[in-house]
C-alpha cells in the first residue's frame, strides 16, 4: 500500500460578491412589491405577507457576512431573483469545468506537478449541471490528463468523499496522482425569494491534488493519515429537481421543492452530535488525543455550529487561529467550504502537526480527513 499525500490546493474564487445589506435590499424589494400586488388576498386573509429580511438576523444566526455569486445582476434583480447565465455551446466548455479548471491549474501550480503525471479527475459536488457526459471527463479533457474521470455527489460532503475515493485509489495503485474538484454553483440552486435561506450559499470551486507520496515533490504538503464517511438518511434537507420531473403532472411550474430547502434548525441540533461524534471516534480509533490536533477545518455553514463542535472535539474552547472560519466572506460554499479553509489556513503549520478536515450536510453525510504535515 502505497503512503498517500495532499501536495496542492487550489481556490477559483468568482469576481462578483454580495455584501448581506445588498442581498436584504432587494429582498425587501421583492417583497414589498409582492405585498402590493397581492394586498386585496392579503387584506382577505386568503394570502400571507412576504415577511422582511434583515441584515442583524443573517449574521446572529449564521455568522455570513458576503458571498461570491457567478452572476450578481440577476440575484439582486427583484424581477429576477436568481442567477442568469448565459447559455453555452455543446464545444465550449461548461461553467463547471471552467471554474474546475482555474482551480485545478492553481493545485497543480502549488504542487509543483504536470497534468502528464495525473491519471483521473473526480468532481466531487452537490449538483451537476448536466447528467452526462460527466464534468469530470470535460476536465480531463481541457487539462490534457490521461486515464479517467467520474462525478461523484454527496451534497456538502462530496470533498471529502472525493478525497477518500481518491485517497483508496492511489493507496491500492489504480492512480499515482488525482485531481479532486468541487465547483459549487449554489446560487443557481439556492431559492433567492426565500428570506429563511436566501443568505445561506455563494459560488466557489476548489481542487485538491492528492498523491503518491514517494512521487510527490512539493514540501508544504499533508499525509492522509486516515479517512472515515458515515451517512444516515435524513428529509431535513432535500432538492427534488430530477429527471422525472416532467414525468409528474404539475411538476414543470415553479415549484419550492424543486430547490433546496431544509429545516435548519433541525438539521443544527440532528448533525453536530453526528459530527462531534465520528470525529471523536475516528480519533480514538487512530490513537490521536484531540490534544494533539493543531487545526479543524470544518464545513463551512454556520459559525454556531462550528464553535459547538470545535468545544465538543477539543474538550474546551478553540484558541483563536485553531479553527478558521471563512464562511463571514464565502457563505456555505456546500463542499468547498472545509477545503477554502484548508487551503488558506495551513501553509503555517509545523511539520508533524495534525488537523482533521471535516464536512457535513444532506444525506445526511459526514466525512473526516485526518492529515498529518510532511
Ligand atoms: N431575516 C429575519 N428573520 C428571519 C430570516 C431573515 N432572513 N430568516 C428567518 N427569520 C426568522 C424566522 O422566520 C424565525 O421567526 P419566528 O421565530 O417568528 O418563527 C426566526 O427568524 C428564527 O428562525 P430560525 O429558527 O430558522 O433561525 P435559526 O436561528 O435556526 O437560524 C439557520 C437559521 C441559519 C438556517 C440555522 O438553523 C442553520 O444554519 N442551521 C444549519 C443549517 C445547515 O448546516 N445546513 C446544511 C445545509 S448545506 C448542505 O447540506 C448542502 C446542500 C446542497 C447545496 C445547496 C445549494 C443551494
Amino acid at each position: 500500500m502505497h503512503k498517500v499525500v495532499i501536495s496542492g490546493t487550489g481556490v477559483f474564487t468568482p469576481e462578483q460578491s454580495i455584501s448581506n445589506a445588498e442581498l436584504v435590499e432587494a429582498f425587501n424589494t421583492y417583497a414589498t412589491r409582492q405585498n402590493e400586488l397581492y394586498a386585496d388576498e392579503i387584506a382577505a386573509g386568503t394570502r400571507a405577507p412576504v415577511t422582511m429580511s434583515n441584515e442583524e438576523f443573517i449574521v446572529r444566526a449564521s455568522g455570513i457576512e458576503s458571498r461570491y455569486v457567478l452572476n450578481k445582476s440577476g440575484i439582486l434583480d427583484p424581477d429576477i431573483m436568481h442567477p442568469v447565465l448565459p447559455e453555452r455551446s455543446d464545444e465550449d466548455l461548461s461553467v463547471m469545468a471552467q471554474m474546475a479548471v482555474h482551480a485545478a491549474s492553481l493545485a497543480l501550480t502549488k504542487a509543483g506537478r504536470d497534468t502528464s503525471e495525473v491519471d483521473a479527475v473526480i468532481c466531487a459536488a452537490s449538483n451537476h449541471e448536466r447528467p452526462y457526459p460527466a464534468i469530470a471527463i470535460e476536465v480531463q479533457q481541457a487539462l490534457g490528463i490521461e486515464g479517467f474521470g467520474f462525478d461523484m455527489n454527496v451534497a456538502c460532503s462530496s470533498a471529502t468523499f472525493g478525497i477518500q475515493a481518491a485517497a483508496d485509489m492511489i493507496r491500492s495503485g489504480s492512480a499515482r496522482a488525482i485531481l479532486m474538484v468541487n465547483p459549487e454553483i449554489c446560487s443557481a440552486h439556492l431559492e433567492w425569494r426565500d428570506r429563511d435561506c436566501h443568505f445561506i450559499f455563494g459560488d466557489v470551486c476548489t481542487a485538491v491534488l492528492l498523491e503518491r507520496d514517494d512521487l510527490a515533490t512539493a514540501k508544504d504538503r499533508f499525509e492522509i493519515v486516515s479517512t472515515r464517511c458515515l451517512t444516515r438518511f435524513s428529509n431535513n434537507i432535500r432538492n427534488n429537481n430530477g429527471f422525472l420531473r416532467r414525468t409528474r403532472e404539475g411538476h414543470m411550474t415553479d415549484r419550492r421543492d424543486m430547490l433546496f430547502r431544509q429545516e435548519g434548525r433541525k438539521v443544527f441540533k440532528q448533525v453536530v452530535p453526528i459530527v462531534s461524534d465520528l470525529i471523536l471516534t475516528h480519533l480514538a480509533d487512530e490513537n490521536i488525543a484531540p490534544a494533539h490536533l493543531s487545526r479543524l477545518w470544518l464545513h463551512q455553514a454556520n459559525k454556531g455550529m462550528n464553535d459547538l463542535i470545535g468545544v465538543k472535539v477539543l474538550g474546551r474552547e478553540p484558541e483563536p487561529g485553531e479553527q478558521p472560519n471563512i464562511l463571514q466572506d464565502y457563505a456555505n460554499t456546500s463542499s468547498a467550504g472545509s477545503i477554502i479553509a484548508f487551503s488558506k489556513y495551513s501553509d503555517d503549520l509545523a511539520p508533524g502537526s495534525l488537523g482533521v478536515i471535516c464536512s457535513f450536510g444532506a444525506g445526511y453525510s459526514v466525512g473526516s480527513v485526518i492529515v498529518r504535515k510532511v
